[in-house]
């Protein structure tokens, strides 16, 4: 499995996320902290959210293969900025989070803006009824 860190805004679903891909209970709990569960580095959204805050996620990429966006599909605000994955020294992957609850154009959007942040590939998921998941799962077991 690929040693993956998880970026993304507040409730974009992250840990959630996380717990699927490591077939672990769905359980909630805020992120206070940088959390390792196996191969996965669960980040909390204020990371993302707060600029003084960004050098953390960078320090951190250089522990993982690879980074994950997270991208809410039914989130108005967009806390990524265009490019900010070249800034990353790992692949940046885009997520389009909770497809069970978007409209197709909120999905095309999300996508949009993911490939507008400089995410390389882009899937699709929802931690709730599991599209995308093994898709995702399989990506990062290669
Ligand atoms: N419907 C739906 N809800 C989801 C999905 N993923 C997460 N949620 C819900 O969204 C809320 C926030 O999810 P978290 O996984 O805690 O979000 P997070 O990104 O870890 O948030 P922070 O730790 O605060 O940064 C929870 O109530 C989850 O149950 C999804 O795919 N579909
Ligand atoms: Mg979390």
């Amino acid at each position: 499995m690929k040693k993956i860190m998880l970026v993304g805004s507040v409730g974009c679903g992250k840990t959630t996320l996380c717990q699927r891909i490591n077939r672990l209970e769905q359980r909630y709990k805020k992120t206070q902290a940088l959390e390792v569960i196996n191969t996965t580095i669960d980040t909390p959204g204020e990371y993302l959210e707060r600029r003084s805050c960004l050098g953390s996620l960078l320090v951190t990429s250089c522990e993982v293969d690879l980074v994950l966006f997270l991208l809410d599909a039914t989130e108005s605000r967009f806390m990524y900025s265009p490019g900010q994955a070249t800034s990353f020294p790992v692949p940046v992957m885009g997520v389009v989070t909770k497809t069970d609850l978007a409209s197709a154009k909120q999905r095309s959007d999300a996508i949009d803006l993911l490939e507008l942040a400089g995410a390389e590939r882009i899937f699709e998921v929802s931690s709730v009824d599991g599209e995308g998941i093994e898709a995702l799962i399989d990506f990062l077991s290669d």
